[in-house]
Order: C-alpha cells, then sequence, then structure tokens
C-alpha cells in the first residue's frame, strides 16, 4: 500500500516510520510514503498556513489553499482511488477493527492538523472521515498519524516475521494479552510462574488464558462485556477472581 501524509512536521512522521518493525517493513518495499508539507505550497511571501477564525477567538485555523495545492500533489502522484482521513480530537475512536479497514486499501492520505483546527470548507470537501485516538489533547495530527501508519503497517504482508504475532495480539481475540517472561527463572524481583516451566503445553496455554480473563476483567471490563466466553473461559476466569478475592481478603502482603 502506499500512504501518503500532509503535515507541516514532516520529520515527526519519518521518525516514527524509520524505526523499528515498520522502518523496516519500508526499507524492504513493503509499503510507500511519502510526506507533503503546505508550507510548500504558500504563495506569499511569509509562506503562512494559518490565519485568525472568523467570529473570533483564541488561536489560529490552518488556511485551506496550501493543504488543498498539497492535497491535489499527494493525489496526483498515482492513478488509484485514495481514502483520506483526517486525524482529529472530533472524529471517531480508532479501533482495531477500523485499522483492518484502513490496512487493506490500496492508498490511505493521513491529513494533519495543527492549531485550533482546520477550514471546516476543506474538510468537508477533501476528507472521508475523521479519526481520534482518544479523549485527550495532543498538540497536533502527526502522533496520531503515525500511530495509524504502525498499526495499518504491521498489518502488511511480510511486516511481521512470526505469521502468529499478529493474530495473537492483545485485541485479537478481544482479550488482553497475558504476562510474558524471560531469563533468568529466578530474581529478587520474583520467580517466573512454575507453570512455564513445566513443559506442559496444555497447563501452559490454560494459564495464559486464564491471565487474559482476569487481567482483563481487572482492567477492561468493557472488552470483557463484549466477549462470548465458552464453557472452559467461564471456568478459568472464576478460578482467577476466586484467587484474587482470596489474596485481597488475606491482606497485601505482609511477608
Ligand atoms: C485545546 C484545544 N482544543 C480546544 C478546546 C481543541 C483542539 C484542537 C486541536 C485540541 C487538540 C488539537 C490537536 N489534536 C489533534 O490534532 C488530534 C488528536 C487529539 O488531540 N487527541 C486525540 N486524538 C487526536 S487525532 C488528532
Amino acid at each position: 500500500m502506499r500512504i501518503d501524509v500532509i503535515t507541516l512536521f514532516p520529520e515527526l512522521i519519518r521518525q516514527c516510520a524509520e524505526a523499528g518493525v515498520i522502518g523496516k517493513a519500508l526499507r524492504r518495499g513493503l509499503f510507500d510514503l511519502a510526506t507533503w508539507n503546505p508550507r510548500d505550497f504558500t504563495e506569499d511571501i511569509y509562506r503562512s498556513v494559518d490565519d485568525r477564525p472568523f467570529g473570533g477567538g483564541p488561536g489560529m485555523v490552518m488556511i485551506m489553499a496550501p493543504l488543498r495545492a498539497a492535497i491535489a500533489a499527494a493525489k496526483a502522484v498515482v492513478d488509484k482511488p485514495v481514502h483520506t482521513v483526517f486525524l482529529s480530537p472530533k472524529g471517531v475512536r480508532l479501533t482495531q477493527r477500523k485499522v483492518e479497514k484502513l490496512a487493506g486499501l490500496p492508498r490511505l492520505l493521513l491529513l494533519c492538523g495543527r492549531y485550533e483546527g482546520v477550514d471546516e470548507r476543506l474538510l468537508e470537501h477533501e476528507v472521508d472521515e475523521q479519526i481520534s485516538l482518544g479523549d485527550f489533547v495532543l498538540s497536533g495530527g502527526e502522533l496520531a498519524a503515525a500511530a495509524v501508519i504502525d498499526a495499518v503497517v504491521r498489518l502488511q504482508e511480510g511486516t511481521l516475521n512470526h505469521v502468529q504475532s499478529a493474530a495473537q495480539d492483545s485485541f485479537s481475540d478481544g482479550l488482553l494479552d497475558c504476562p510474558h517472561y524471560t531469563r533468568p527463572e529466578k530474581d529478587a524481583l520474583g520467580d517466573v510462574p512454575e507453570v512455564l516451566l513445566s513443559g506442559d503445553h496444555a497447563a501452559i496455554r490454560r494459564w495464559r488464558r486464564k491471565q487474559s480473563l482476569g487481567r482483563t476483567w481487572q482492567q477492561r471490563p468493557d472488552l470483557l462485556a463484549q466477549c462470548l466466553l465458552d464453557a472452559e473461559a467461564r471456568m478459568l476466569l472464576e478460578e482467577y477472581r476466586r484467587e484474587f478475592l482470596a489474596a485481597a481478603q488475606s491482606g497485601p502482603d505482609r511477608a
């Protein structure tokens, strides 16, 4: 797939996209990335990209002309349909479901805002959907765009070396991931749970599922409510709850 990003801070996007597994996917040509700076599409001597809001009030608003020119330039590069997303705190919350949909598209155009926002008329005419990362305030759309790129590229064929990694991620089965351990087996910070050293694969699978269920119950009851639990899951969760409540009864560790 090809991803284009309209941004006043292209280096922010580049930095994110060039690190780790996403950077490797980029270098291997598993996706194409281009950034377009509206500043390069200004025509006045000040290279203005913002102006004061009509109606008054604090802050500045991104003007349409440089954004339109940047979007047009990005669209013109390849003759494939482009899905345009504006990253905005007013958008719909991003979910893995949405990420999966975006990952299947041939072209994605991500539009990043700065200042108080973008002239509404541009959004009406150039944007297919608005996406938010959640109810907190960022300084602009770039970190959100970087998050979308990361999440979408992970799903491109060949990005992850282990075929299973993507499928086993949190959320794929609607539950949070289980805890992980590696060497050393014993440490001042604690010992690795016995079952993981037992070699009993059925017991290990059950333990991990129980931990996933229990942690989802504790941290994300909203996710758990969306899950259809089979008989084994109900039993494992009941066990986890019983152990958790028993531990709470006997009080926090007093050695
Ligand atoms: C504090 C300014 N706010 C007025 C009450 C409006 C506002 C404008 C622009 C708040 C944030 C931003 C910049 N944010 C984004 O561009 C953004 C964002 C976010 O702030 N939170 C979660 N997801 C996203 S996606 C893009």
